[in-house]
């Protein structure tokens, strides 16, 4: 495996909890890890982007014992903080990976200790600031004294200040009661431009680009409502974007803003409620939202706050992570990441709300249902654990050990030629794939399911997603955040039948002929008819990326997207894929 335990030690803190960053555009080319304890420079990058909370005006008490510091050095502290230190200490400093950094803590340490650790950084994780150049002296002084001030309090975001944001540009009456293009939209991919707020909706017969929509910042994820009609994007900033895919150039038809941060959506696919009703989780404040499907009006607001699973000891800012539409019940399937709890929402009456809440492991990040859509298979990163929720029973079916820090995406699910249905995951923290049973009431493979049965060697550690699809025997494992970039530049591909054999590289980046950049890639993603993958070629915002499409048969190149307006594309979600959940 390349990189050292300690650089993935370091990229777990960004995992598992910086997810309130922002910025972290894709580093120049020339990164290099200052030594084996610190990070690289995209991973510190990619750990310390800013938060939109940088830019809030917040709340600050006095602490009469902590060290002066003018309203001017508060105010950019509390800058450097949410853009550098939030995501592993919290929002609210009650730490997360990173330590507790609230005054109890820190002012007994002082400001000359404090800026010894600010300065070099720690074995554990915490990336040297001061002697990596990244805060200068002075900058280093001004953290130690910040740190020991009372956090400031971002501001609550409650149906009034969401109901301000909301606007339906469009409303229902006034929309196509047709399809009003010629475009197959159900070979759409909605793509992430990460970097200039936007998703371009690229047309998957054609490999053109349809329209590129504004929406939130930093945009992280799209998906599609049941009928496949409407698509929600949700940015960092917490603004969620409907576009109606009927429009004679699909476009906006309704926003709002839910929060101050926020990373997931989605919309109840259960039968009879098809596209009625929309979900999304914010980061901050700690809590999820229930909107009219069509017009994304605020309905009901629920807090996430409240204990871990295992210590029970409250957490004031428990974010909410995935969240999948179950289509066993009428529920939302909400994942709540440091308390570890998993959260069935029933939605069929808002007013009284029935939740049953499910203790998992904390650290609950990114995942996707088995093959049957009845078992929800979720990373809980930080504990090396995936958690399996029955949807149908509505309890947790298993806790699994696996790797050092599975990241999964969706996960893919195949059938393994001994073992039957599993679902797979990769990891952040070292090279191995494993690969999960998943078929509790099959005669012959019921004996593997929620068992590790087979872990698979792939490229290197710093992946993030893995796919293959119902038509393909392929399984593909790429590695964004692997040091080498070799690594980060390519994907393995397994043979699903021949997993024995071990994996072949496909230089991804090589294909795409940009030039000078980090060149990430990242994301499989296949087309409706599962014969093609295409991956994104990730730069950085005033480099060239593209988009590289492979014929999944040949694993040849089929050709490769490129365009000025395809600033920084991450995430690519296939209206067809995304809507049915085939992954
Ligand atoms: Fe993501 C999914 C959170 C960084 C690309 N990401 C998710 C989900 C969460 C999450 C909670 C699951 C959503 C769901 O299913 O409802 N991501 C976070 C973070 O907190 C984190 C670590 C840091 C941050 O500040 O946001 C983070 N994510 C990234 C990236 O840097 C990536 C690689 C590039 C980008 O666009 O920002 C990235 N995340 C993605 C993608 C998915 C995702 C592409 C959806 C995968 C899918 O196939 O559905």
């Amino acid at each position: 495996m390349k990189g050292s335990r300690l650089e993935w030690v370091a990229l777990a803190a960004f995992l598992g909890m910086t997810a309130v960053s922002v910025n972290y555009a894709v580093a120049e080319e020339g990164e290099k890890a200052a030594d084996g304890s610190h990070m690289t420079e995209a991973e510190k990058e990619y750990q310390g982007g800013g938060s939109p909370l940088a830019e809030e005006e917040l709340h600050q008490d006095i602490n009469p014992n902590a060290p002066k510091m003018s309203e001017a050095e508060f105010k950019r502290g509390q800058q450097i903080y949410f853009e550098r230190c939030a995501g592993c200490h919290g929002v609210l400093r009650k730490g997360a990976t990173g330590k507790p950094l609230t005054p109890d803590v820190t002012i007994p340490r002082g400001t000359e200790y404090l800026k010894v650790f600010i300065g070099y950084g720690s074995p554990a994780g915490m990336p040297n600031w001061g002697t990596s150049g990244e805060l200068s002296e002075k900058e280093v002084d001004l953290m130690a004294r910040y740190v020991q001030q009372a956090p400031p309090m971002p501001p609550e975001f409650g149906l009034k200040e969401m109901k301000e944001t909301w606007k339906v540009i469009i409303p229902p009456a006034q929309r196509p009661k047709k399809k009003m293009n010629n475009y197959n939209i159900a070979n759409i991919f909605s793509t992430t431009l990460r970097d200039s707020g936007e998703v371009a909706l690229i047309d998957g017969d054609t490999k053109k680009i349809i329209h590129i929509v504004k929406t939130g910042y930093a945009v992280h994820i799209s998906r599609l409502s049941a009928s496949g009609r409407y698509l929600y994007v949700i940015g960092r900033d917490a603004k969620i974007n409907l576009i109606d895919l009927w429009m004679e150039k699909p476009d906006n038809v309704a926003e709002i803003k839910i929060g101050l941060e926020a990373r997931s959506v989605d919309t109840s696919k259960y039968k009879g409620y098809e596209d009625k009703l929309a979900v999304a989780g914010a980061y901050w404040p700690p809590q999820f939202v229930m909107m009219d499907g069509f017009t994304l009006e605020p309905k009901k607001i629920v807090s996430t706050r409240g204990m871990t699973v295992d210590t029970q000891e409250f957490h004031p800012e428990p974010r909410v992570a995935a969240i999948v539409a179950s289509h066993k019940r009428p529920e939302f399937v909400v994942n709540v990441k440091e308390t570890g709890k998993i959260m069935l929402v029933n939605y069929k009456d808002l007013d009284a709300l029935n939740i049953t809440e499910i203790g998992a492991a904390r650290f609950l990040h990114d995942g996707g249902w088995d093959a049957s859509k009845r078992y929800f298979m979720v990373a809980a990163n930080q504990s090396n654990k995936i958690a399996v929720v029955d949807s149908k029973a509505g309890r947790l079916a298993a806790l699994v050990d696996v790797g050092s820090i599975p990241h999964p995406g969706r996960g893919a699910n195949f059938v393994h030629p001994k073992y039957g249905p599993v679902w797979a995951t990769s990891h952040l923290g070292d090279d191995s794939v494993a690969l999960i049973g998943t078929a509790p009431k099959d005669k012959k493979f019921g004996k593997y399911a929620w068992k590790v049965v087979e872990t698979l060697k792939a490229q290197g550690g710093g992946s993030l997603f893995i796919k293959t699809h119902p038509k393909s025997r392929h399984l593909y494992v790429d590695t964004p955040l692997n040091p080498d970039a070799g690594l980060s530049q390519s994907v393995a591909v397994f043979d699903i039948d021949n997993l024995g054999k071990g994996y072949r590289q496909l230089p991804i980046a090589e294909w795409a002929g940009v030039g000078e950049g980090a060149k990430r890639v990242v994301q499989p993603e296949y087309n409706r008819a599962g014969d093609e993958v295409w991956f994104s070629v990730w730069s950085a915002k005033n480099q060239e990326s593209a988009i590289v499409v492979v014929d999944d048969k040949t694993l040849k190149l089929k050709t490769v997207i490129k365009d000025p307006r395809l600033i920084t594309p991450t995430g690519k979600f296939n209206v067809h894929n995304t809507q049915h959940d085939v992954y």
